[in-house]
């Protein structure tokens, strides 16, 4: 039983990198002909030439399309929720941190929730510091080697799990100090805690805190789940004396760079939105068919996306809408897309065009979105408003992407504009 639960917790913790199959299309002078629908055409045949249209009317629209046909509508119910601090030491990290660790408790409908998010807040600031908010996968305990974190509580249902979850501590770390030296506080949260991902994971998720859904092939699973708990993290941020809450900042890398770019386009408490090799059903453009496709993502995950989604498996071209207007709902705020060359699976093209196409919104603002339809090459980040980069490698978060998003807040936030007082 050990070993299945630590073949178990191997597999959670490497879930992000996947096999890719070989009928996919790889080759794009296969890519078809297509024509992506107009950001800034009303489904009524308007054109957008303002602010004021696009966000009375346009963005409206768009955010209901994706929800009806994609992702589910978000329901309108809350549900109560209480936090404990269960974990505290102000100098972890060697002393460069104050780490907490702060349990959720989400209850509705006479049944609980919990989840467990861990913060890390440097202790070297003079005011507010700006958040990196962000789901991991393979549990609190796998991002550090930090003893004191505990494990999340998706993992408090496997039989006899103690030696065997201790045994992937620290395996999949996140560059903390990386972060918190360049002034800025992360929380991070399992999440698997929001909803279990996979098929029957609905019940033990945040779904079942709410009134029985009579959204049909419209209601949301876990894609718009794990967007609405990044809300709720948030919600416990802005209350911080620490948090700058004008400076919040959603990275998701993989399925979370899905689940991020769709609590962005809702949430725009969000003032950065980070998607890290996100692919099909996140940045990258449904229509040009390459890499993932519909049809693969909504058989191999049904309870990621609603069920209306999975009637374009293999009509791609039927779709009435495509990934550049997700983007595009992020605007005016900052977009950052990233791609890996060894990813193609995530099709690196397909997100680069899925944020050029989203340009035209930020233009509205007067921003600088991407400029040319041209990719820029390996490690030439493009740091406009929306910016993008594309780095040798396989699919993961590495160093080298930590970095630029660091550059690029920094960038947003004028941070380095003048000496940083705690430096
Ligand atoms: C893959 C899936 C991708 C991506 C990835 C991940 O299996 O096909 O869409 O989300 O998982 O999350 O690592």
């Amino acid at each position: 039983m050990k070993r299945f639960v630590f073949l178990l917790l191997i597999t959670i913790v490497f879930t992000a990198s996947h096999a890719q199959p070989s009928e996919a299309n790889y080759d794009e002078s296969r890519v078809p002909h297509y024509t992506l629908p107009d950001l800034l055409t009303c489904q009524d045949g308007t054109v957008v030439t303002s602010v004021r249209e696009w966000e009375r009317h346009r963005r409206p629209e768009l955010l209901r399309q994706l929800a009806d046909g994609e992702y589910g509508r978000t329901p309108k119910g809350r549900v109560r929720v209480s936090y404990d601090i269960v974990g505290q030491n102000a100098q972890a990290l060697n002393g460069l941190a104050t780490q907490q660790q702060v349990l959720f408790t989400f209850t509705g409908q006479g049944r609980q929730v919990k989840a467990l998010a861990l913060v890390y807040i440097p202790n070297q600031r003079s005011g507010r510091v700006p958040v990196f908010i962000g789901y991991n996968f393979p549990g609190n305990h796998a991002i550090t080697d930090d003893p004191e974190v505990r494990f999340s509580p998706f993992f408090e249902r496997l039989p006899d799990k103690d030696s065997a979850l201790e045994r992937t501590r620290g395996m999949s770390r996140w560059p903390l100090s990386m972060i918190l030296e360049r002034g800025y506080a992360v929380v991070t949260m399992c999440y698997n805690d929001i909803y279990p991902d996979n098929a029957d994971g609905a019940p033990q998720s945040i779904l079942s805190l709410f009134p029985a859904n009579t959204d049909g092939e419209a209601r949301w699973q876990a894609l718009g789940a794990w967007a609405w708990g990044s809300s709720r993290i948030a919600d416990w941020v802005c209350r911080q004396s620490w948090a700058d809450a004008h400076k919040l900042i959603l990275i998701g890398h993989s399925r979370q760079g899905k689940a991020a770019l769709w609590a962005g386009a809702q949430d725009t408490r969000f003032e950065v939105v980070i998607s890290n090799e996100s692919g099909c059903g996140g940045a990258a453009l449904s229509k040009r068919e390459f890499g993932e496709r519909v049809g693969r993502i909504t058989s191999s995950f049904p309870h990621w996306f609603c069920p209306a989604f999975s009637q374009y498996a293999g009509r791609e071209q039927q779709l009435p809408f495509d990934q550049h207007q997700l983007l595009a709902l992020i605007a005016p705020r900052h977009l950052y897309v990233a791609s890996a060359e060894g990813d193609q699976w995530s099709d690196p093209r397909g997100e680069y065009l899925g944020a050029y196409h989203a340009s035209p919104a930020y233009a509205l603002y007067g921003l600088r979105g991407l400029t040319s339809s041209d990719m820029p090459a390996l490690h030439q980040p493009i740091h406009n408003h929306v910016a993008y980069h594309i780095r040798a490698g396989r699919h993961d978060v590495t160093d080298y992407d930590w970095q630029r998003y660091l550059d690029y807040c920094d960038h947003a936030f004028g941070i380095g504009l003048s000496p940083r007082p705690h430096l």
